[in-house]
C-alpha cells in the first residue's frame, strides 16, 4: 500500500489519497495541462528539502546552513539553461500566474500597454483578463484568432501593435491547438519597439523534445510551468536574455515572492535531466502523433475542432454540433473516467461556466505509454458516451471498458 506512515498517522486524509491514485490510475487523463510524474520527481517533492528556507539566490541568500540547497538550485538553472539554451533562468517562480506577474513587475510600469491573447480565444488568465490583475494594472490590448479558421491573425496582431505601440507583446497560449510563428511575433514587436514575452507552459516539452520551435533564442524573456508537457513538478521558471536578468531575479525575490520552495526547484532539476535525455524526444513526438490521430479519429465521429486540427498536444472542439455543452460533456466523460476540461470556443455565445466546447491533450497518456490504437478507442469511447448522456447503463458499460484497458497501462508512482 502507498504512503503507509500517512495510513497510520491520519487515515481520513490517507482514504483520500489512495481513492485519488485510483482514479488516476483507471481512468483516461486528458486534461492537457496534466501529466504523471516519475518516481524520481514526486522523491524529490516529498523530500526534507522541505524543512528549508533559502531566501535570496545561490551564493547570496539572507538565511544560514545554505551549502547544499546552493549547489541543487544551481544543477536545476544549469539543465534548463541547457535544455532550452537560455542566457538566464530563474527556478524559483512558484507556478505559472507569480512568474508572469513577477515578469510584468520586472519589466513594465504600471499602466503600461501590452498584448496578449483574448481568454476565450485560447490566452491565459494573467495575459489580460480585465477582472484580473494583469488586467488591472496594465492597459491589455487584446487580439484574436481568424473566426473563420481558428488560426491566429498575424495581420490583426501588427495591426494592433502599429495602433496601440505596446511596450510588450505577449504570445504563447494555453487553449490553442496550432504552432505558433515565434518569428512573425518578433518581427512585429520589432516594428514597434515592443518587448517579447512568451508564455510556452503548455507546450515546454514539445519544444525541449524538438518537436516545436522555441522562442528561447530570440524573444527577450520566456515563462514555462514544469509540470505540463516538461513533466515535471508544479512550477515554473523564467528564462530571459542576460539584459533583463537582473531585473527579473529581483522582481521573483524580494519583489513578489519569499522563501523559494526548494523540494519543488530539486524536482525541477529532476525533471530537466529527465528531459535531457534521447528517450523525452520519443516522448514528446508520440504526444503530437497520439494527438494528430485523436483529432483525426473525433473528425472522423462528426467532432468540429477549433483549427480543423492540432500541431501540439492539445485539441479545442466545439460541440454545438452534436447539441451537447461543453459541461454536459464533461460531466458525462466524468461518469466513464474520462476526464479533460469544458472551454470556451473563439467569439463563444455561451458563458464560461457552461461553455460550448471542450479542450483536452495526450501528454499523459501519452506517458502511460498509450499509442494511436488507443486514440482510436478513446474517441469511440467519448463518441458513444456523448450519443448517450441519459443513458446510465451505457456509461456503467463504457466505464467497465475504459478501466479494464487503463489498468494495463501504468502510471508512474502508482503502486496499489
Ligand atoms: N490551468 C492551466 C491550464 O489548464 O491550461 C493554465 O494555467
Amino acid at each position: 500500500m502507498m504512503y503507509p506512515t500517512i495510513e497510520k498517522e491520519d487515515p481520513s486524509l490517507h482514504q483520500s489519497m489512495i481513492a485519488e491514485g485510483k482514479r488516476q490510475m483507471e481512468g483516461v487523463e486528458l486534461i492537457p495541462s496534466e501529466n504523471y510524474v516519475s518516481q524520481a520527481v514526486l522523491e524529490a517533492c516529498g523530500s526534507i528539502l522541505t524543512n528549508k528556507y533559502s531566501e535570496g539566490y545561490p551564493g547570496k541568500r539572507y538565511y544560514g546552513g545554505q551549502e547544499n540547497i546552493d549547489v541543487i538550485e544551481n544543477l536545476a538553472i544549469e539543465r534548463a539553461k541547457k535544455l532550452f539554451g537560455a542566457e538566464h533562468v530563474n527556478v524559483q517562480p512558484y507556478s505559472g500566474s507569480p512568474a508572469n506577474t513577477a515578469i510584468y513587475f520586472a519589466l513594465l510600469e504600471f499602466g503600461d500597454t501590452v498584448m496578449g491573447l483574448k481568454l476565450d480565444h485560447g490566452g491565459h488568465i494573467t495575459h489580460g483578463l480585465p477582472i484580473g490583475f494583469s488586467g488591472k494594472a496594465y492597459n491589455f490590448v487584446q487580439y484574436g484568432v481568424n473566426p473563420e479558421t481558428g488560426y491566429l491573425d498575424m495581420e490583426e496582431v501588427r495591426r494592433l501593435a502599429q495602433e496601440h505601440k505596446p511596450k510588450m507583446i505577449v504570445a504563447g497560449f494555453t487553449a490553442y491547438p496550432r504552432d505558433i510563428d515565434w518569428k512573425a511575433f518578433k518581427e512585429i514587436a520589432d516594428e514597434v519597439g515592443a518587448l517579447t514575452m512568451a508564455d510556452i507552459s503548455h507546450t515546454a516539452g514539445l519544444i525541449a523534445g524538438g518537436v516545436l520551435d522555441s522562442p528561447v533564442p530570440f524573444f527577450d524573456v520566456v515563462m514555462s510551468t514544469t509540470h505540463k508537457t516538461l513533466r515535471g513538478p508544479r512550477g515554473a521558471m523564467i528564462m530571459c536574455k542576460t539584459e533583463h536578468a537582473k531585473k527579473i531575479d529581483r522582481a521573483v525575490f524580494p519583489g513578489l515572492q519569499g522563501g523559494p520552495h526548494e523540494h519543488a526547484i530539486a524536482g525541477k532539476a529532476v525533471a530537466f535531466k529527465e528531459a535531457l535525455q534521447p528517450e523525452f524526444k520519443n516522448y514528446a513526438s508520440q504526444i503530437k502523433k497520439n494527438a494528430v490521430h485523436l483529432a483525426e479519429e473525433l473528425k472522423r465521429r462528426d467532432f468540429k475542432l477549433v483549427s480543423d486540427g492540432t500541431d501540439t498536444h492539445l485539441i479545442l472542439a466545439d460541440l454545438s454540433n452534436k447539441e451537447v455543452p461543453g459541461k454536459v460533456a464533461q460531466n458525462t466523460l466524468d461518469k466513464i473516467g474520462i476526464t479533460l476540461n469544458m472551454n470556451t470556443v473563439p467569439d463563444d455565445p455561451r458563458s464560461p461556466f457552461d461553455p460550448s466546447g471542450i479542450r483536452l491533450g495526450t501528454p499523459a497518456v501519452t506517458t502511460r505509454g498509450m499509442k494511436e490504437d488507443q486514440m482510436v478507442q478513446i474517441a469511440d469511447w467519448m463518441d458513444r458516451a456523448l450519443s448517450n448522456v441519459d443513458n446510465e447503463t451505457e456509461l456503467a458499460a463504457i466505464k467497465k471498458e475504459v478501466e479494464e484497458i487503463c489498468l494495463t497501462f501504468p502510471v508512474p508512482g502508482i503502486k496499489l
